[in-house]
Order: structure tokens, then C-alpha cells, then sequence
């Protein structure tokens, strides 16, 4: 019989790549999605008909309950959350509520419905924060925003429901991951769409914050990989995933206006109003443990993924009606 997946934030970037390579396995897949006024079905429409939608949010734990009783999963994957660092210090409440609480949600809902389900949770590199590169499993957290702070419960309630309850849960601490499905607002993508518009004619600058920030950035699709390794361990343990390859912010501008032939510095300014109250400024993975114990490699280095990004927005701008590619 077909394995049954849960996956809460199937509409989202990481959602919709794990979507899709678990169909490619044979998973029946289901995705938990929160009521909108607007359907935001968009990353998932091309694969729509092959997975179950249902309605639910990490902020009502009755709607979760429905949903496991519903599904009765083999593996949950839990990626819902507010992801965006800087709202997080805008809606600081909405973010511990949903990034925070909403695991535990989660779990509460796993426990009691389906309690031999594998569990795993969508941690993040940003619970470093402060801490010195390169961050490996060992490395003490040091958070540097609101959503930081949130992930970093995310992180020890799991720890804790797995030493508590004896669950298979894990957490995978993945590094900044990118693709052409990126949000516009993250850097990489905020970088490629600009970069297109103006190769285009459609704009003829880019406004950035803190371009000292160090990162370690991988592609996606690689990253959905590792989370389904995670669950098909003999033991639950958790894992850092990154390429362990740092650029900053500059490198990144420097290639993706390389690529099309553009010299960056006639194009970007640095506008204070996008530096954050604290950032994190050097992040950098030692994935050695998911090298060894889950045999993981990323296939996209920096290099490709950012060409991959501009070529992407260049063809959806391309293809675009006239004027269209302004947004
Ligand atoms: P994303 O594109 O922002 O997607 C977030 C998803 O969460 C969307 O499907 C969103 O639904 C859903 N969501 C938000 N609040 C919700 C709520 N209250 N109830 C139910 N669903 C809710 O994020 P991503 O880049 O795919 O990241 C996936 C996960 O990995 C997130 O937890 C993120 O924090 C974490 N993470 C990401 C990275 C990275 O570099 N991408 C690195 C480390 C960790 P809507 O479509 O309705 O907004
Ligand atoms: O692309 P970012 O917004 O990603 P950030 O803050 O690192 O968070 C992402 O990665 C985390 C993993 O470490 C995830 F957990 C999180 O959910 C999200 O996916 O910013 C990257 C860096 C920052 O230092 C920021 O200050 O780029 C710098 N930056 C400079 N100018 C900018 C800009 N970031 C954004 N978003 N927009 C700018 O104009």
C-alpha cells in the first residue's frame, strides 16, 4: 500500500518541491492548507490533481486534529510557519503563535491521533543566529529575531515530544535554500526578479539592506531530499543541511548581474530602511553528519542555482503580456 504523507505548508516553496519528489516515490500525498480569500494554489496547480487538500491552520489545533484523524499519515512533514525573518519583529505575536506554538500543535495533534507517524519539523539555521560558523548539530543556538527565537522552541519541543513520548520526530536545521519559487521578498529572489526587469527595461534599480550578510545558500529542490532521508533513518536524530560554501549578499548581486552582462554598481544602493533591528550576519553549515549518516549531497551549487533564479524570472517576464512584468 501506498505511504500516506502529510505536509503543512504544501503551498509554499519547500512544500511544493516535497510534494512533488514524494509523488515521484509512490506517496499518497496530502497538504494542509489555511483559508484565504484568495486560493494561493499557484506553486502546487501543476500537481494539484494528484495531491488531497485539506483545510486547516497551525493556529487551531481542532482543525489539525481533523486532519490527522482524516489522513491517518505514515509521515508528517511539518514546513507551515511564518517564515519571513522581518515580519517577525512587525507581528511578533503571529509569528511565536504560528512558527512557535503551532509545532507544538502539531505534535499534540500527532500524539494523540497517530502517534507511530514520523515526524519532521522545518527548523532553521537562523536559531544559530549570533553563534560562530561553521554551525554543526553541536553548535549553541543564539537567535537574532523574533522568528529565530520561535524556531528555536520549534526545535526543543520536538527534541522534547521525542524524549517525552518516544516519537519518531526529528528536526532538520536547514540553511537558506532557493529556487525560481522563492517569495519575492527573500534576497536571492528580490535579487533575480530585479535583475530581470531591469535586463528587460523594466525598472533600472534595486534597493537592498545589509549586503555584508554571509550565507550559506543551496537550491530547494536538493533540501526536500534530505527532510525524506530524515524520516527514513533507522533513529530519530536531527541534522544540519547546507552546502558548507559562504557568499555574502554582494557576491550574490555581483553574479546574478554578471550574468546578464550588467555591472551591479550601476544599479544597487544600500537603503538603511531595509537593515534589520539585528541581523544574523554569518552563517555557514558543517553538514557532515548528513554527508555521512544520510549519504546527502547537494547537486545545485550557488553558481547554477543563481542562474537558474534570473533565467526563470527572465522567461516569466518574457512571456508576460506588455507591462505586465512590473509587479
Ligand atoms: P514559505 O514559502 O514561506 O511557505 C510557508 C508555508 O506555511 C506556506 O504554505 C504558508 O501558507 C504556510 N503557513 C503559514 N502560516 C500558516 C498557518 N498559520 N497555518 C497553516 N499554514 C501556514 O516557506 P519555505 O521557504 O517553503 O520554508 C518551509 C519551512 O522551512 C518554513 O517553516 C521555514 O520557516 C523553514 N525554513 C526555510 C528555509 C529556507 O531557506 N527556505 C530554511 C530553514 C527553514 P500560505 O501559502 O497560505 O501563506
Ligand atoms: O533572504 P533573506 O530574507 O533570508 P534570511 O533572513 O536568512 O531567512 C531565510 O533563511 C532562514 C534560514 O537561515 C529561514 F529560516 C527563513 O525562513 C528564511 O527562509 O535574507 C538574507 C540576508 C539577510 O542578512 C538580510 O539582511 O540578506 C540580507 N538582505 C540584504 N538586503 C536582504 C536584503 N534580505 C531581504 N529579504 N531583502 C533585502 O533587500
Amino acid at each position: 500500500m501506498a505511504k500516506r504523507a502529510l505536509v503543512t505548508g504544501i503551498t509554499g516553496q519547500d512544500g511544493s518541491y516535497l510534494a512533488e519528489f514524494l509523488l515521484a516515490k509512490g506517496y499518497e500525498v496530502f497538504g494542509l492548507v489555511r483559508r484565504s480569500s484568495t486560493v494561493s494554489l499557484e506553486r502546487i496547480e501543476h500537481i494539484e490533481d494528484q495531491i488531497t487538500i485539506l483545510s486547516g491552520d497551525l493556529l487551531d489545533l481542532n482543525s489539525l486534529l481533523t486532519a490527522f484523524e482524516q489522513v491517518q499519515p505514515d509521515e508528517v512533514y511539518n514546513l507551515a510557519a511564518q517564515s519571513f525573518v522581518p515580519t517577525s519583529w512587525t507581528q511578533p505575536v503571529l509569528t511565536g503563535e504560528a512558527t512557535g506554538l503551532g509545532v507544538m500543535r502539531v505534535l499534540e495533534a500527532l500524539r494523540h491521533v497517530s502517534p507511530k507517524a514520523r515526524f519532521y519539523q522545518a527548523s532553521s539555521s537562523e536559531m544559530f543566529g549570533k553563534a560562530k560558523g561553521p554551525q554543526s548539530e553541536t553548535t549553541p543556538f543564539y537567535p537574532r529575531s523574533p522568528y529565530g527565537v520561535a524556531k528555536v522552541y520549534g526545535h526543543w519541543i520536538t527534541v522534547n515530544y521525542r524524549e517525552s513520548y518516544g516519537l519518531f520526530a526529528v528536526s532538520g536545521i536547514l540553511f537558506n535554500h532557493e529556487s525560481p519559487r522563492r517569495g519575492l521578498e527573500f534576497v536571492t529572489r528580490k535579487v533575480s526578479h530585479a535583475v530581470a526587469r531591469i535586463k528587460l527595461g523594466l525598472a533600472d534599480e534595486l534597493r537592498l539592506g545589509n549586503l555584508d550578510a554571509r550565507r550559506d545558500w543551496g537550491f530547494a529542490g536538493d533540501y526536500v531530499r534530505a527532510m525524506w532521508l530524515m524520516l527514513q533513518q533507522d533513529e530519530p536524530r536531527d541534522y544540519v543541511v547546507g552546502t558548507g560554501v559562504q557568499h555574502n549578499v554582494r557576491d550574490l548581486v555581483e553574479l546574478a548581474f554578471g550574468h546578464v552582462g550588467l555591472d551591479w554598481r550601476s544599479y544597487v544602493s544600500q537603503d538603511d530602511r531595509l537593515l534589520r533591528p539585528a541581523d544574523v550576519e554569518d552563517l555557514v553549515a558543517d553538514p557532515s553528519k548528513a554527508r555521512s549518516e544520510l549519504g546527502w549531497e547537494p547537486e545545485v551549487d550557488f553558481e547554477a542555482l543563481m542562474r537558474m533564479m534570473v533565467e526563470a524570472d527572465l522567461g516569466r517576464l518574457r512571456a508576460e503580456p506588455e507591462g505586465q512584468g512590473s509587479s
